[in-house]
């Protein structure tokens, strides 16, 4: 196509391998499809002819019933002659599929059966992405269903273009607080969305300003409802952040207490105009009495009070209320040391479990601070069984390198989703608590901020459409391996050359321990600059209200989160987990210093003191950076050259810049401690 942007994993280059091109060449003669009337489903069609002759290198034969020679056949189970094979039952069934090569009397004929319409897209890309893999389709028997019922993204984008976060470009979807009149770009992110199964998306950043307030007004609308529409064809349903206090701000009201008749109308009425323009609109996402939005804290309230007023409102369309948990004091005082802002998000909610309606979502981050390159879980997950949890994780890189750095994040997301929160004792990890499944909850789902802008590759990093991409196929399905992922993506993005293939993968699945090496050691967070995030500054926040510490003195480091001796937090996990932190001996030693505070001569479980792994990791860490581009550098002649010297040039900096992280941190606590490296390194006393 003629867009000038990259078409990322959806390229769809032709299949070079001669037997395989045969084989692909005779199921993909024709494509019959079943009732074509509906939307999605001809968007399903559209991408099955598209992608085939992009690979095949003719165009199938469309028609509207099968003329039983082989070929393939498209459509809702139950509108097809195919023979019942019920996908995995799963949370979100409905969005799955089944693709299977009919019985060898019919030769060379391929099923493709959708529970819904959207199950039948989501299969056409599964089939594409097997044949751009170069897989063996003879024999084929699969059947699939989305571990989540919500696979969401949160796109922090603003209307003046700006990106809250945003790290590869301006907004796609505004420029000087207006939506952009060609949207084609944004149809194209749709694709790329439904590609890897993401069925949500809220449009605007959760920090709602004044313009931002008028998406819910008939000023505004009309732009959302194209938006939706573009979506909608994907099988992707529209949300908006939405301002607490836009009944005083748009309304014309003096409250906005959620509990006040007039204000309950407000909404009850937006509500209404928003479903007479957009009828499958999927609901509101807010961030209330969170760094100085407002909320009902103002009025004596509750988030209950305040998330359950908007679901009211929402409830006779089927809309969701997805509320935030990133709640915290952010006027701290660093001389405070009773507050502990991990804390918080439980501490606020828990006692609120309940208390929601059936159509409130609370979106939690995975960790209980903010994003960092290393934190424990959150212990809200598992926390409140009576209430609908999401998962909340961070595409873009804002602690994790800012696409600049390489940081594969599916390895961080994995552990994250594997946590046994012991819940319901042991086997209660975090897939299953926002799924839904370990509770019977109604509703459930993961959200994650995107990390793609108007940059012509998307993400500023080449190598970051990965997290994209990884992001949707594990929201789709929790239990595929980082390493699965990698190379799914890789083979799309790249080819299925071995060598490409070996070096990418490594170098993606090593990313995140490397960036992790040379920055915040042992799960302390933090070190950076201020405001911006980027780059090292080891007391950048250590004064500040953010509720951010260190807390490094002449002896040693860390925040003693302790029951014994500390801020208690740890007690907020289940058992064992929460022995397991509150002990020195058992906790974890990249998680130490979130939870404890040790001199620098604390031996760690690697037999090294904490003040020679500090020092260790950060020369590795830029040993292994290096490495990184060595390893990239012997692809240069398997590689187009435009994406080659991009992330050359990225990992050309993120080589310097990890001399620099390197540098300051050892530094920093060569002076603070005076204890000299053991080997005697460069150390810039
Ligand atoms: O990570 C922090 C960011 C803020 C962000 C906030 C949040 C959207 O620094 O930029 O605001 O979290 O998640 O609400």
């Amino acid at each position: 196509d003629a867009a000038n942007w990259d078409r990322c994993w959806l390229r769809f280059n032709p299949i070079s391998d001669r037997d395989r091109l045969a084989e692909y060449r005779q199921w993909g003669q024709e494509i019959a499809v079943a009732d074509p009337a509906d939307d999605v489903l001809q968007t399903a069609a559209a991408e099955l002819m598209d992608g085939l002759e992009a690979m095949l290198g003719v165009r199938p034969r469309r028609s509207a019933a099968s003329t039983g020679k082989g070929g393939i056949r498209l459509g809702i189970r139950g509108q097809m002659d195919d023979r019942p094979i019920e996908p995995a039952a799963q949370a979100g069934s409905g969005d799955g599929y089944v693709i299977r090569s009919m019985p060898a009397a019919d030769e060379h004929g391929l099923i493709v059966s959708g529970q819904s319409a959207k199950g039948a897209l989501y299969a056409v890309y599964h089939l594409l992405r097997l044949m751009q893999c170069g897989e063996d389709l003879t024999g084929l028997m699969l059947s699939e269903a989305p571990s989540n019922e919500l696979r969401m993204l949160n796109q922090w984008d603003n209307m003046d273009g700006s990106i809250e976060r945003g790290y590869a470009g301006r907004s796609i979807f505004y420029r000087n607080n207006e939506f952009v009149p060609d949207m084609s770009r944004i149809r194209d992110y749709a694709r790329l969305l439904a590609s890897v199964g993401i069925n949500a998306i809220a449009i605007n950043n959760v920090n709602v300003h004044a313009v931002e307030s008028l998406l819910i007004t008939e000023k505004l609308l009309p732009d959302v409802v194209r938006v939706a529409d573009i979506f909608r064809r994907y099988g992707i349903s529209t949300f908006l952040s939405v301002n607490f206090a836009s009944p005083i701000q748009l309304g014309g009201l003096f409250s906005a207490d959620p509990l006040d008749e007039s204000v309950r109308r407000f909404w009850k009425e937006k509500v209404e105009d928003i479903y007479r323009a957009i009828p499958d609109f999927g609901g509101f996402l807010v961030k209330a009495d969170s760094e100085g939005r407002p909320g009902p804290f103002t009025y004596g309230r509750d988030h209950a009070d305040g998330a359950n007023m908007l679901a009211d409102a929402l409830a006779p369309y089927g809309g969701l209320v997805i509320w935030r948990c990133f709640v915290y004091n952010c006027q701290q005082d660093w001389r405070d040391r009773t507050t502990d802002r991990a804390r918080a998000a439980y501490d606020h909610f828990t006692p609120l479990d309940g208390k929601f309606r059936d159509n409130v979502l609370l979106q939690i981050k995975n960790g209980p601070m903010d994003f960092q390159v290393r934190e424990p879980v959150s212990p809200l997950f598992g926390a409140m069984p009576a209430t609908n949890q999401m998962l909340e994780l961070q595409i873009t890189q804002e602690y994790t390198g800012q696409q600049r750095h390489l940081c594969y994040l599916v390895p961080q997301w994995k552990e994250v989703l594997d946590f046994d929160t012991h819940a319901r004792g042991a086997g209660s990890s975090v897939a299953d608590v926002v799924s839904g499944r370990l509770f019977g909850n109604r509703r459930g789902g993961i959200a994650a901020v995107s990390n793609i802008g108007d940059a012509t590759n998307w993400t500023g990093h080449v190598l970051a459409q990965a997290n994209l991409y990884g992001f949707g196929r594990l929201a789709w399905n929790p239990r595929l391996t980082a390493e699965e992922i990698a190379n799914e993506w890789i083979g799309q993005t790249f080819g299925a050359d071995p060598d490409v293939m070996r070096a990418v993968r490594n170098m993606l699945l090593e990313s995140w321990n490397i960036y992790e090496k040379y920055t915040a050691p042992l799960g302390v967070g933090w070190m950076v600059n201020p405001d911006h995030h980027y780059g090292p500054n080891v007391d950048g926040y250590e004064y500040s209200r953010w509720g951010t510490y260190h807390f490094a003195d002449r002896h040693g480091i860390g925040v003693d989160r302790t029951v014994r001796t500390g801020t208690r937090y740890t007690a907020q996990y289940y058992a064992p987990n929460a022995e397991l932190y509150e002990n020195l001996e058992s906790c974890p030693d990249e998680l130490l210093l979130f939870f404890h505070h040790v001199p620098y001569t604390y031996r760690l479980k690697t037999g090294k003191t904490v003040i020679q792994h500090i020092y260790d990791t950060r020369f590795e860490g830029v040993l292994q950076a290096v490495e990184l581009l060595n390893a990239w550098s012997s692809l240069e002649h398997k590689l187009d050259a435009d994406r080659f010297e991009q992330v050359r040039d990225r990992l050309r900096e993120q080589v310097k810049h990890a001399r620099e992280w390197r540098d300051q941190v050892n530094t920093y606590f060569y002076r603070k401690s005076g204890i000299a490296d053991e080997h005697n390194r460069g150390i810039y006393a």
